[in-house]
């Protein structure tokens, strides 16, 4: 039985992991032990299955055995595909993600439906699209048509490269790395990986930052940006998080996933006065709407609903005892809820006909009859409360924290300050001032998962707290985000963790030292962020004092998010090593070699101590560079 005290630092984890040993429940911790010793060959990125005549794998730790796979692919070959095949998944999965909410955008109509006009007109602006005497509603569709182009246009290339710096978009341009069409992106990965054609790591290289790019300035921008015209720009909020949000006495539905056109609904539903009546006639005071891992922070940052847990606490959310409903839609949601939730009375509700899993109850959303398929599906979780059976265990450990900090939120409180000082409003002035005087020294975004390779949350917790008394503000999404409102880092007290400079920057405008920018999609925010602060300075987004840390890193999204911040300008580091170190052309292009085409490069460092020492001194080499 796995120590759970070395494998988390979240006491509620602990708590739950204690039960679901009672309860014989086996949970990722104990899987990742029954996995032990993992695949050599795969976690060093040496094995091929792009043929039948595979596998091929190439021997690195003896002079004995393949160096070459059976059609003669070289280690550097193997690697550099696989590793190209994974960005281009993670890039689909984003963008994906972004075509459904351009296609909820396109089919929602009336002038109710878009809930953020102001950005509606702003994207319509940048794109071209005429908004003289037409009402919101058209003008939305046409956004969503645009929106909806980008993923198959013949010709130009992505509209949103055009928020980088003009520094960048020429490098991309020069470079030859600037995507087109994100589908078509995506695609040449697969293409040019198959058996038999691209051999050159470079150029594979080359085309999976084509498809990251298109993610990042793509497809994750266009979900971003879209949801907020649909759903509203987040604005701060305090919310409470952990899974001691869970209430006993309620029908407790947990949304886990991704896409907030589902989660959305299943928020509205919940208010309805018969599906309330209903629940008190089973027996329970109300209904308790909580969200996990990404879903989490949509519904967190728009509505407030408390975030119930990350990536590693969805099977534990089960083993509570208490949860009625699990609705899911797609990504991250591991298969093994079926077999948790067939201990309890839990129902297991997928949504998606991408994600299907064997043991749920399957209920298909549509955006456009969106309302009655959530009530549908809530009145399936009011109608089992009354079926909860052995112990209910809630673990009374919970936070709370502030969050929904937007691009649009980050500039309305920069205003506070400016107008104070009687500057123009609407520039990120005040933060670039407290970069130049070094008050503040760089800022870092920590995103990503949990791995059982690390330990659950106290990586993403450790290096927050590493950067913040370094001065160092600390902007989060995903499961990060998780990790750090659970730590108490989102509250305003959290700057007793901060050096002098940090706290004061903080006390300044109100805000707590670790900010919630929202989903994984949302990195595309920090992208917005970081251009408009280096096309204030007037210089590129390579040579701000800026880094991204991935320390619990597990997705191939998150290998499509790393390869777009580096090649947006980003040194990255990650605590987990991507699949690659089987070749060392690979690894030291991606590595080392980056930096010098793209400003950016990747570094592996699995201690989050360490992360933070490596990232302060290519903060304060950035400095330097600038001058200030
Ligand atoms: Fe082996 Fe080459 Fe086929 Fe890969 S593509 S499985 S290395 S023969
Ligand atoms: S949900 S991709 S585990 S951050 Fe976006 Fe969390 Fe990673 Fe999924």
């Amino acid at each position: 039985m796995i120590n759970c005290e070395l494998f988390t630092c979240d006491a509620a984890t602990k708590k739950l992991y204690d039960k679901a040993k009672k309860e014989r429940i086996d949970t990722v911790w104990d899987r990742a032990l029954a996995m032990q010793p993992q695949c050599g060959f795969g976690e060093m990125g040496l094995c091929c299955t792009n043929c039948s005549m595979g596998p091929c794998r190439i021997v690195k730790v003896s002079d004995d055995g393949p160096k070459a796979g059976i059609c003669g692919a070289t280690e550097d070959t193997i690697v550099s595909r696989n590793f190209a095949r994974a960005v281009a998944a993670g890039s689909a999965a984003h963008s994906d993600h972004g075509r459904d909410i351009a296609l909820a955008l396109y089919h929602a109509t009336g002038k109710s439906s878009v809930k953020d006009e102001e950005k509606l007109f702003k994207i319509a602006g940048e794109w071209g699209i005429k908004v003289e005497g037409k009402d919101a509603s058209r003008i939305a569709r046409e956004v969503a048509e645009k929106a909806l182009s980008e993923f198959g246009k013949i010709f130009g290339k992505l509209l949103f490269l055009k928020r980088a710096p003009h520094k960048r978009q020429n490098l991309w341009d020069e470079l030859g790395v600037a995507p087109e069409a994100i589908d078509r992106e995506i695609v040449e990965v697969l293409h040019s990986t198959h058996m038999g054609c691209d051999a050159d790591y470079r150029n594979i290289i080359r085309q999976a930052i084509r498809a990251a790019l298109s993610d990042g300035w793509g497809g994750s921008m266009i979900g971003t940006e879209l949801s907020d015209v649909l759903f509203g720009t987040p604005a701060p909020r305090k919310v409470e998080a952990n899974l001691g949000v869970l209430k006993k006495e309620c029908v407790n539905i947990v949304v886990h996933g991704h896409e907030p056109t589902l989660s959305e609904a299943i928020v509205m539903a919940a208010k309805d006065s018969e599906l309330l009546e209903l629940a008190k006639k089973q027996g329970a005071e109300g209904i308790n709407v909580v969200g996990m891992c990404c879903t989490g922070n949509e519904i967190a940052m728009r509505h407030g609903i408390p975030m119930a847990g990350d990536f590693f606490q969805q099977e534990l959310a089960i083993v509570t005892g208490a949860v009625e409903a699990m609705i899911v839609d797609v990504q991250c949601i591991m298969p093994s809820l079926a077999t948790v939730a067939k201990c309890y009375h839990t129902k297991l509700i997928t949504t998606s006909p991408k994600a299907k899993v064997p043991g749920a109850i399957h209920i298909e959303f549509d955006e456009q009859k969106g309302l009655d398929i959530a009530k549908r599906i809530v009145k399936e979780a009011v109608m089992n409360f009354k079926n909860r059976k052995g112990e209910i265990y809630i673990p009374d450990v919970k936070s709370e924290g502030e969050i929904g900090y937007s691009f649009e939120a980050i500039i309305k409180i920069l205003d506070r300050v400016t107008n104070s000082f009687a500057h123009p409003s609407g520039t990120v002035k005040p933060l670039v001032d407290a970069i130049k005087s070094g008050v503040l020294r760089g800022a870092v975004a920590i995103v990503g998962c949990n791995n059982h390779k690390q330990p659950h949350n106290s990586c993403h917790v450790t290096l927050a707290k590493e950067l913040l008394r370094r001065d160092i503000l600390v902007v989060t999404t995903g499961c990060g985000a998780h990790s750090c409102i659970k730590a108490g880092l989102m509250s305003k007290d959290a700057r007793k963790y901060c050096g002098k400079g940090l706290a004061t920057v903080c006390e300044l405008l109100d805000i707590p030292p670790v900010l919630h920018l929202g989903s994984c999609v949302d990195i595309s925010r920090i992208l917005v962020l970081l251009s408009e602060v280096a096309n204030y300075m007037g210089v590129d987004i390579s040579d701000l004092p800026v880094a991204a840390a991935a320390p619990e890193w597990m997705s191939e999204k998150a290998q499509s998010i790393g390869l777009y911040a580096v090649a947006s300008g980003i040194y990255v580091v990650l605590g987990v090593s991507p699949a690659v170190t089987g070749s060392e052309n690979v690894t030291n292009y991606l590595t080392k070699d980056l930096e010098s085409v793209l400003g950016g490069r990747f570094e592996i460092e699995k201690d989050p101590v360490k992360a933070a020492e490596k990232i302060a001194v290519h903060i304060e080499n950035k400095r330097k560079q600038l001058g200030i």
